[in-house]
C-alpha cells in the first residue's frame, strides 16, 4: 500500500510537470468567485472556552495539541461548571466590531466565527435551544448579528462556523466518548432534526447574506454517524435560504464527490502541495490552539504567514488565519502586531495575492522563491515574482517563459521604475534594485503584452548557479521509479532504488556555454566496484563506475547508522551553443546490487 502510494505520488509529480494546465480556476462554482480573487480571511475562535484559557483547576489542557477550545471534553468539565466560565466575560469590554477592524487592517476580506462549537454553545439568541448566549448570559448580545453589522459596515464577507457533527451539549449529537458507548442512527438524527437544521434555519434567516458555512467534520460521512442524506439535508437548507452562500469540504461530503461543495478545506495548518482547479482553503493558526490559551509562546512569524497566503495563492487555493480572542474580546498583541504587518504587505503588495492564481510553471520551480500570476482588465499579464531569500548578488533568473517581458518593475515601487533585465531563449535576468524594495518579502512584477508562452519540463537554474537534476523534476524515466521519501529525521534523503537498468531524463537550458562539470550523489552498498553509470548530454557519453559509498552515523551516541550518500564527479560536458538539451542518466546497476539515486549536479566550471 505505502509503496503505491508514493508511486502514486510520483506519477502526480511527473503529471504535473508535463501537463499545460489552464489559468482560470475552471472548477469554480459562479457562487465561489469572490472567493478565489479575495485569498484571505479571518477565522474566530471565541466561546465559553476562551474563559478557561486552557486551563482547569490548576491542570493544563490534557492534550498535546493544545487546542484550548476542547477543555471542555479533554478535561471531562461537568456542564455546570463549564458554563460558570461565562462569568468571566466582560460584556462591557467586548465588541466585534474590533475585530472587524483589525481584519480589515490585516487586509482580510472575510471573518469567520465560531457561531456554534463543539461545545454546542450558541454565540446567538438561539430559539431553538436555550443553551446560548441569550439565555444563559444577562448581556443581551447576539454576537453573531453585531459581527453581521460590523462586517456589513466594513465591506467584509461573514463567515459562520458550524460545528454540526460534534456537540458536546445534546445527548443524542455526537461527541467521541461515543466511540465507547456508541449512539444509534435514531437517535442521533433526533439531534440533527431538532437542533442542526432549526439552527442553520436561524443563522440562515437572521443575519442578512451569509459569505460562507464552515463545517467542521474532518472525515468523510461514511466514517461516521453523520449519513449522506443528513448532509444533503442540510445543504439543501442553505442552498433554499441563501443559494450563494459557500459550503466547505468539512461538511463531510469531498468536492470530488459533490461537485456542488464549493470549496475544500485541508487539514489545519497544512499549505497546499498541488495547484487545484477547485477552490480550496488552508485554515490556520498564528499560534498551536484556535481558542485563547495563556500558555501560548510559539508565535508564527509575519513572513511565515505571508508566505503562506503566497504559496495558497500560487496553488489556487486561500489561507485563512486564525484569532483567539479573550473574555474582554482583546487579541493578544503577538497575534495583532503581526495582522497588522501581514496589512502593511498586502497594502503595498496586495496585486500579487487578490485577484491573483496560480502559474503555468511548477511549485518550486524557481528556488529564490514563488509566483502568483493574474491578467489584467487591459489585457497585461502578470507575473509576481516573490523573493523569499533577497540574493546579495542582486540578480535572479525567471526560466521557462519563451517571450521577452514588456515591463519589469517592483510592486512596492509607486514610481513603476524600470527593472533592467536580460532575456534570451528562454531565460530572463532580472537586475534587482539595490535596496531590498518590501523589508519582508519583495515581489518583482514582470509583465507582459499576450499570455507568454511555457517551456514544458524546464529545470531552472538555481541561485547558487547550477542545475540540480533530482526525482523530482525529471520529466521522463524508465525502469525504477518509486520515489522512497526521506526517513529518519531527514539524515536519509530522498531518492529512487535502482535495481534494474533505468534511464532518466531532464531538460535544462544552458546559456554560457563552455565546460560543465557533471556530479552525482547515490548510495552503493555493495563491498566492490560494481556496475556503472551513464550520463549523456550535448552528444558526450561520461560512463561511471559505481564505487560503494559505505556508512555513516547520521546522529552522533545515537546508535544511528545510515547508508552513507556520496558525491563522485562523472566527468565534464561540453556545451558549445546556448539552447535547451536534455540530460540523460542511465543507471546499470549489478543484479542484486542496487544503487540509491539521489541527484545529479551540473555546474560551469
Ligand atoms: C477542528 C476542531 O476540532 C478544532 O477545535 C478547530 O476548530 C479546527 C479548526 O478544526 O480540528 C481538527 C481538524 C482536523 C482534525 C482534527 C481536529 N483531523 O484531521 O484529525
Amino acid at each position: 500500500m505505502a509503496i503505491l502510494v508514493r508511486i502514486t505520488c510520483f506519477i502526480v509529480i511527473i503529471l504535473l510537470g508535463l501537463s499545460q494546465l489552464s489559468l482560470s480556476q475552471v472548477n469554480t462554482n459562479e457562487r465561489a468567485k469572490w472567493f478565489v480573487d479575495d485569498r484571505f480571511g479571518m477565522f474566530i475562535h471565541w466561546g465559553v472556552y476562551s474563559g478557561a484559557e486552557g486551563y482547569w483547576k490548576g491542570e493544563k489542557l490534557r492534550h498535546g495539541n493544545n487546542y484550548s477550545e476542547w477543555i471542555q471534553y479533554r478535561n471531562r468539565i461537568e456542564r455546570d461548571e463549564y458554563l460558570g466560565l461565562l462569568d468571566k466575560f466582560d460584556w462591557n469590554a467586548i465588541d466585534p466590531e474590533k475585530w472587524v477592524i483589525l481584519a480589515k487592517k490585516a487586509g482580510m476580506k472575510y471573518v469567520t466565527i465560531t457561531a456554534k462549537h463543539h461545545d454546542g454553545f450558541a454565540l446567538w439568541d438561539s430559539k431553538v435551544r436555550d443553551y446560548d448566549i441569550g439565555s444563559l448570559t444577562n448581556s443581551k448580545r447576539d454576537i453573531i448579528k453585531e459581527l453581521a453589522q460590523a462586517c456589513a459596515k466594513h465591506g467584509l464577507k461573514l463567515g459562520i462556523y458550524y460545528s454540526h457533527w460534534i456537540d458536546w451539549e445534546h445527548p443524542d449529537s455526537w461527541d467521541h466518548s461515543k466511540e465507547v458507548y456508541g449512539i444509534s442512527a435514531e437517535d442521533y438524527d433526533q439531534y440533527w432534526q431538532e437542533k442542526v437544521i432549526p439552527q442553520m434555519r436561524e443563522l440562515l434567516t437572521n443575519y442578512g447574506p451569509i459569505g460562507l458555512f464552515w463545517f467542521d467534520m474532518w472525515k468523510n460521512h461514511s466514517e461516521t454517524v453523520v449519513t449522506k442524506e443528513q448532509l444533503l439535508q442540510l445543504k439543501a437548507v442553505i442552498r433554499e435560504l441563501q443559494p450563494n452562500a459557500l459550503v466547505n469540504s468539512r461538511l463531510g461530503l469531498s468536492v470530488e464527490e459533490d461537485s456542488d461543495v464549493d470549496f475544500q478545506s485541508l487539514q489545519d495548518n497544512e499549505l497546499g502541495q498541488f495547484k487545484k482547479e477547485h477552490p480550496w482553503q488552508t485554515a490556520g493558526t498564528i499560534s498551536p490552539s484556535w481558542g485563547y490559551f495563556a500558555k501560548d509562546s510559539e508565535w508564527r512569524s509575519t513572513s511565515n504567514m505571508l508566505r503562506a497566503i503566497i504559496n495558497n495563492t500560487s496553488l489556487n487555493g486561500n489561507y485563512m488565519l486564525n484569532i483567539g480572542p479573550r473574555t474582554n474580546g482583546d487579541i493578544h498583541y503577538e497575534m495583532e502586531s503581526r495582522l497588522i504587518e501581514m496589512g502593511e504587505w498586502l497594502s503595498v503588495n496586495g496585486d500579487a495575492i487578490y485577484g491573483s492564481g496560480a502559474f503555468d510553471l511548477p511549485k518550486d520551480m524557481h528556488d529564490w522563491g514563488q509566483i502568483t500570476y493574474k491578467k489584467t482588465d487591459e489585457g497585461k499579464h502578470k507575473l509576481f515574482l516573490h523573493i523569499f531569500n533577497w540574493p546579495l548578488n542582486k540578480t535572479i533568473t525567471l526560466s521557462g517563459l519563451k517571450d521577452k517581458p514588456s515591463k519589469v518593475y517592483a510592486l512596492a515601487d509607486k514610481s513603476r521604475k524600470d527593472i533592467s533585465f536580460k532575456h534570451q531563449d528562454v531565460v530572463v535576468h532580472l537586475n534587482l534594485p539595490a535596496e531590498q524594495p518590501d523589508k519582508l518579502i519583495p515581489v518583482i512584477v514582470v509583465e507582459y503584452d499576450q499570455k507568454p508562452e511555457i517551456v514544458d519540463d524546464l529545470t531552472a537554474m538555481s541561485v547558487s548557479g547550477g542545475y540540480s537534476l533530482t526525482p523530482r523534476n525529471l520529466i521522463s524515466a524508465t525502469g525504477d521509479v518509486e520515489l522512497v521519501e526521506k526517513a529518519r529525521y531527514e539524515t536519509i534523503p530522498e531518492h529512487i532504488k535502482v535495481t534494474t537498468s533505468s534511464s532518466y531524463k531532464w531538460k535544462i537550458y544552458i546559456e554560457e556555454v563552455g565546460k560543465y562539470n557533471i556530479d552525482t550523489s547515490y548510495s552503493f552498498q555493495g563491498n566492490d566496484n560494481a556496475g556503472n553509470i551513464e550520463i549523456t548530454a550535448a552528444g558526450t557519453l561520461l560512463s561511471h563506475v559505481i564505487i560503494p559509498t559505505g556508512k555513516t552515523v547520521g546522529e552522533p551516541d545515537e546508535d544511528w547508522v545510515i547508508d552513507n550518500y556520496h558525491a563522485s564527479r562523472v566527468g565534464e560536458i561540453e556545451f558549445s551553443k546556448a539552447g535547451l538539451y536534455q540530460i540523460e542518466l542511465k543507471v546499470n546497476p549489478e543484479i542484486n546490487k542496487p544503487l540509491k539515486f539521489q541527484w545529479v549536479w551540473v555546474e560551469k566550471q
